[in-house]
């Protein structure tokens, strides 16, 4: 069919502008709200590339830069419309945020903040320590996981770090409210978006034990059927503890130092106490100890195969916070292992650096992240460094491959594949914060306009964002409850690895772009998560 894709949200005045067209016109206009043909202009070929399949035509409308509602029209196909204007971003930047709210555990959401997606108090009784023969935990509060009412050390430290970095980098995010409760601190009010990263932060805490390290998830032993949370009475088990999840607490709570430093100084205090805590912890158990799912349970496991990307970030986030050698040192010890691992991974191909990674498992990259915020002139400042600027240049020369504009290669789309769009958009935020490059910016734009539309499915990736955003994520409440689901979430997106039965419908040789089903019952493909809207965070900030 022939079809116009286009970012259905919006662009930047000053930004570049394409659609892409899946078929020959003789030229293109835009059209403004008005009905009148503000600009005219011909479609360049590009051809058929090998993640959409299809045979791209690029219109450049760049030119547009008048605030207002627009759309292009080609032949009599037209695409859905799109806003130009300084505060394009601004609806998707709360209801991206506020998915987080949605997203509490614990002690229920109030109808003033909620409306109609109010729940009553969810898994707030006391967890079982699996395995152990010792006294039930209280591990209230925090985030669920994603679709699922699971709630994971390593997934929930990583959301907050995107987010708290993207305060650090882009503090007017500060400023951004998304009509949460208010909470007060020693200098007054927390600013919305700390005041929900608190509820994790506070949530983690109690996942740390007495001696320093942290248990890698609380979750039921199976996965719930579709409830609400506050119907899901399964007994809670705290499973092992990781030095996965402690190193990842370490990292984050160092951060969190920093950022809440400026509101509390005792909150901060605490938070610096507990760092140091569990990497104590680390420092006498030198040896991995890696998490594997107990024998039966089928709720999430974030394995690892090693902990050397962890352990750099804790240490990494530590030096930056306290400013002392010794954190330097442990870093600079990590990175042979790292580079080590890389090496015999046959998959680094595909993903990039890994020192740029800010994924749930590879957290290097939010190591080089405080490497960079600490701005000292280091062997590793300079390692990092170049390897974000060269990763961002190697996104720029993938965006060349494709029709779309795309900084992703056929590899790239496997289960969760817009975190891996996220986290490249990451990189190009970074590096053009090191070395602003109108090609970076390029590159992020053209791959956020992918998200919100510009792609082969033509669709928005994020709930009520986009004229056809997707409808049907994978999520307990909003299905249980038979709610349009909240709007700013972000899907997983297409996956070649189709690794759920509804999934296993789509033709093997489907292109990967198009590995996609808007279906409730693909959790491979239309799940979301935490950590899948925290990266649009820190993009967006880092837009404004
Ligand atoms: O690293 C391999 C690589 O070597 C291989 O070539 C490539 C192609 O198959 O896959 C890479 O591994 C993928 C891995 O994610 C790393 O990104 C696996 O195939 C893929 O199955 C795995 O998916 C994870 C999924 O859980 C299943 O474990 C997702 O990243 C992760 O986001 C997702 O997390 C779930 C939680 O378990 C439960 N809560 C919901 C959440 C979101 O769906
Ligand atoms: O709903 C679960 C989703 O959150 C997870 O990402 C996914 C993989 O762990 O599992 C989903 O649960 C499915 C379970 O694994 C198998 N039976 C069907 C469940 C979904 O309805
Ligand atoms: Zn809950």
């Amino acid at each position: 069919m022939n079809k116009i894709f286009v970012n259905q949200v919006g662009f930047m005045p000053n930004a570049e502008k394409k659609a892409v067209l899946n078929f020959d016109a003789a030229g293109f206009q835009v059209i403004d709200a008005n009905g009148e043909s503000v600009l005219k202009g011909e479609a360049t070929h590009f051809g058929t590339d090998e993640i959409s399949g299809e045979d791209t035509y690029i219109a450049d409308f760049s030119q547009i830069k008048n605030q207002g509602m627009y759309k292009i029209l080609a032949g009599d196909v037209s695409s859905a419309s799109f806003f130009v204007g300084e505060n394009a971003f601004d609806k998707l930047m709360k209801d991206v945020c506020k998915c987080f709210y949605y997203l509490r555990c614990g002690h229920g959401l109030d109808k003033k903040y909620a409306g109609k997606y109010y729940h009553e108090p969810c898994h707030v009784s006391k967890a079982t320590v699996y395995g152990e023969d010792v006294p039930a935990v209280d591990v209230c509060g925090g985030w669920h996981d994603a679709g699922d009412f699971g709630r994971y050390s390593t997934a929930g430290a990583v959301a907050v770090a995107h987010l708290l970095y993207a305060v650090r980098f882009f503090p007017k995010l500060l400023e951004v409210e998304f009509d949460i409760p208010k909470v007060s601190c020693e200098k007054g009010l927390l600013p919305d978006i700390l005041a929900e990263v608190k509820v994790e932060l506070d949530f983690l805490m109690k996942m740390q034990r007495e001696d320093g390290s942290v248990w890698h998830k609380v979750t039921t032993f199976s996965h719930a059927p579709f409830i609400m949370p506050e119907d899901d009475k399964e007994e809670l088990f705290l499973f092992n503890v990781s030095s996965l999840a402690t190193a990842d607490i370490a990292a984050v709570f160092a951060l969190a130092n920093t950022v809440y430093g400026a509101y509390d100084k005792e909150y901060a205090k605490l938070l610096l106490e507990r760092s140091l805590k569990a990497y104590k912890w680390l420092e006498a158990n030198n040896d991995a100890v890696l998490f594997k799912n107990a024998e039966g349970s089928n709720t999430g496991e974030y394995p690892e195969n090693e902990d050397n990307s962890n352990r750099f970030w804790a240490a990494a986030a530590l030096f930056e916070a306290t400013g002392e050698k010794k954190y330097y040192q442990d870093a600079l010890k990590q990175k042979p292992f790292i580079e080590a691992y890389d090496k015999g991974d046959a998959f680094k191909e595909y993903t990039g650096n890994i020192f740029t990674c800010f994924g749930w498992a590879d957290v290097a990259g939010l190591g080089a992240l405080s490497l960079i915020l600490k701005d000292e002139v280091s062997e590793l400042y300079e390692f990092v460094k170049r390897a974000l600027i060269e990763e961002a240049n190697r996104l720029v020369r993938n965006s060349s491959e494709n029709g779309f504009g795309l900084c992703m290669k056929k590899e790239n789309f496997i289960w969760g594949s817009n975190m891996e769009l996220l986290k490249y958009l990451m990189v190009l935020t970074v590096a053009n914060k090191l070395e602003p490059k109108a090609e970076f910016v390029n590159t992020l734009t053209a791959g956020l306009n992918y998200l919100l539309g510009c792609n082969s499915m033509d669709v928005s990736y994020v709930t009520g964002n986009g004229e056809k955003a997707f409808k049907n994520p994978h999520l307990r409440p909003t299905f249980a409850a038979k709610l349009d689901a909240w709007p700013g979430l972000v899907s997983g997106g297409p996956n070649t690895g189709l690794q759920d039965e509804r999934a296993q419908e789509l033709p093997k040789d489907t292109a990967p772009m198009k590995c996609y089903i808007d279906h409730v019952d693909c959790y491979s493909l239309n799940e979301i998560t935490i950590y899948w809207n925290s990266p649009l965070v820190f993009v967006l900030a880092g837009l404004m």
